[in-house]
């Protein structure tokens, strides 16, 4: 099966890595839906948390649950298959990931559609940013510009994905000729439908998962296993 995976991969000129939170498991930082097993916040459900509803009910959690996550992120290192990636300068990586290990592996082409952890924005939406120290974040604080709380500049659910990142997206999953997909469920839309997209597209699908998910129908080729195990196999020439 790898075999086959690695002789499409060769033979493709226009690759899209759409990824998701399994792509960084092995580097150590919970994926989505496991987030909410981890000490303190086992009690709490991330898809309230990650809302705009759940951070106007209460601010301080909601904030305090991105610090804590920032906080791992600043101590955690991209693992074999972002640097696989990276390594390829081709490919285009479209993901919905708000970590920075694909940058700090090197990868060129990177489009995030959910937003970053590493900075803050105005939740009024005055223009106003700024740039968060990961491994010694700040607390909830105010707006220097309008006195709004700043927030973390990630997508919530109900929230529109950043336009550009969108366009870009929707264009390079609509002429590449193959989608590798990594670590994602596959659940969420509007990222999960670029998969159906490129694949009505003529795109080949490999998906490459230790588990079923939403992305197992479409894959042309699908790879049981884990990201970091896989892909430098997969990718090496
Ligand atoms: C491994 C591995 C290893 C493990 N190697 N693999 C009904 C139908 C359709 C849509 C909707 C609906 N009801 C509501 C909606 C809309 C909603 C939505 O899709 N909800 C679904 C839950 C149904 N979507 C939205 O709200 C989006 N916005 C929107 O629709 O706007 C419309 C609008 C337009 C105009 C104006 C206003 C509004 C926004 C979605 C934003 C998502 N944001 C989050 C949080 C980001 C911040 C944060 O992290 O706190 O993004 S949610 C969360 O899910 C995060 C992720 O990027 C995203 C995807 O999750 P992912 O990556 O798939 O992770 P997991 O954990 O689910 O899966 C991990 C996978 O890895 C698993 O498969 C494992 O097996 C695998 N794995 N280890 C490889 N080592
Ligand atoms: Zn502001």
């Amino acid at each position: 099966m790898i075999d086959a995976a690695r002789d499409l991969i060769g033979a493709s000129e226009r690759i899209v890595a759409f990824s998701g939170a399994g792509l960084s498991a092995e580097s150590g930082v919970p994926t989505f839906r496991d987030a909410e097993t981890q000490g303190f916040w086992t009690n709490y459900d991330a898809a309230k948390l990650a809302t705009p509803e759940g951070f106007a009910n209460d601010p301080e959690l909601v904030y305090k649950w991105y610090t804590d996550r920032r906080r791992n992120m600043a101590a955690v290192q991209p693992n074999p298959a972002h640097l696989s990636l990276a390594r390829r300068r081709d490919i285009v990586n479209v993901t919905q990931n708000i970590d920075d290990l694909l940058h700090r592996a090197g990868a060129v082409r990177i489009i995030q559609l959910h937003g970053t952890l590493m900075t803050d924005r105005c939740l009024a939406e005055c223009g106003y940013e700024e740039p968060v120290e990961m491994a010694d974040p700040p607390g909830l604080r105010a707006c220097p510009q309008c006195g709004a709380l700043l927030r973390p500049a990630v997508v919530w659910f109900g929230e529109p994905l950043p336009f550009n990142a969108w366009r870009e997206a929707e264009d390079l999953c609509a002429s590449c000729d193959l989608m590798l997909v990594i670590g994602t469920a596959a659940e969420v839309y509007p990222a999960a439908g670029l998969i159906g997209l490129a694949k009505r597209a003529g795109a080949k699908i490999i998906v490459i998962n230790p588990n079923p998910s939403q992305a197992s129908a479409l894959a042309d080729i699908e790879l049981v296993g884990k990201a970091g195990a896989l892909m430098p196999d997969l990718m090496a020439v």
